[in-house]
């Protein structure tokens, strides 16, 4: 008997594809009455297929009695509970490694955007007002600047073997300090952001980063500090970043990320200072693929070994 998926929303392609091949797929996203079709099928079900679109919290676990494995798509998994699934003895896993580069590669671009106005100098153009104007105001050097990195996992560290090629030096904030790292470390947030002139936010979401770039951090960051986020709207103090944007209480802001997508504060459209992308970081054809193939992957080995390849 082929094992039982179930889906909960949309998916790529690739995981549509072969769910429906090598397994009975359930789609919840499909059912006229989900909580009908949840009660209906709750006992048969083997494995969930999350994503960042729509998680497994708790009460979801608790409702279906023979899961074994969540394979989610992403390498954030803020919105599965892990700690319950793990007491329940359901194996979790994640899309890590194959998204590193195009998350990294991203969150550089962002940086030279919002500090050289390309998506500003964009519309800029299309308006007409170079032509009505003049030149664009001058804007800032990236370029041997000081970078400070809110997280020193995997895509930390793309990003700052990115950076080390525009030749900026590097600090970090972590929990606890790297072992090996050849960059400087900081045990307080406020005092990386105090010694830097770009605050890149890449930690992972979820209750223990919640608000962690508060309005404290974006003080000590100060008028001429930016901040680029590809982690997860959450781990910034949404209302007061926007407020220190208005302002001008810090230089600016490129965001890939939203507390509650994809709904976007709409006082953020007014402000030249930010660039807003639409959650983007990992968005390729090539790196979807991949996370593709690895849900895939973990299920299948899951299925066959009781591990999954990439567990959380
Ligand atoms: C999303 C991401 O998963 O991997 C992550 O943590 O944030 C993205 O890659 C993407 O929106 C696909 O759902």
């Amino acid at each position: 008997m082929k094992p039982i998926v179930l889906q909960l929303g949309p998916l790529h392609p690739i995981v549509e594809k072969g769910l429906a091949e090598r397994y009975t797929r359930l789609h919840l996203g499909e059912a006229k009455d989900p909580e009908a079709f949840l009660a209906e099928n709750a006992a048969r079900i083997d494995a969930v297929v999350s994503s960042s679109r729509n998680g497994v919290n708790a009460a979801l676990l608790d409702s279906l009695p023979n899961l074994k494995m969540v394979s989610h798509f992403g390498v954030g998994y803020d919105n599965v509970d892990a700690e319950h699934a793990r007491s329940k003895g359901v194996v979790v896993s994640n899309t890590p490694d194959v998204l590193t580069d195009c998350v990294a590669d991203l969150a550089i671009a962002l940086m030279i955007d919002v500090a050289r106005g390309l998506t500003a100098g964009d519309r800029y153009v299309r308006r007409g007002d170079w032509a009505a104007k003049g030149p664009m105001p001058l804007l800032a050097k990236v370029s041997g600047k000081r970078l400070g990195i809110v997280g020193l996992g995997r895509i930390g560290q793309a990003i700052a073997k990115r950076a080390e090629g525009f030749g900026m030096p590097i600090r970090y904030h972590n929990r606890k300090p790297v072992a090996g790292s050849p960059y400087g470390y900081e045990a307080s947030l406020e005092s990386l952001a105090r010694n830097s002139d770009f605050l890149m936010v890449a930690t992972s979401g979820g209750g223990a980063t919640k608000g962690l770039v508060s309005r404290a951090v974006l003080e000590a960051l100060g008028p001429k500090g930016f901040v680029i986020n590809i982690a997860r709207g959450s781990v910034i103090d949404e209302p007061a970043i926007l407020e220190f944007l208005q302002q001008k209480k810090i230089a600016g802001a490129a965001l890939d990320v939203f507390v509650d997508e994809p709904r976007v504060p709409e006082a953020f459209f007014a402000l030249e200072n930010v660039v807003l992308a639409p959650h983007i970081a990992s968005a390729t054809v090539e790196t979807r693929a991949a996370m593709a193939n690895l849900v895939l992957e973990n299920l299948a080995q899951f299925f066959a070994t009781g591990n999954a390849v990439t567990p959380v």
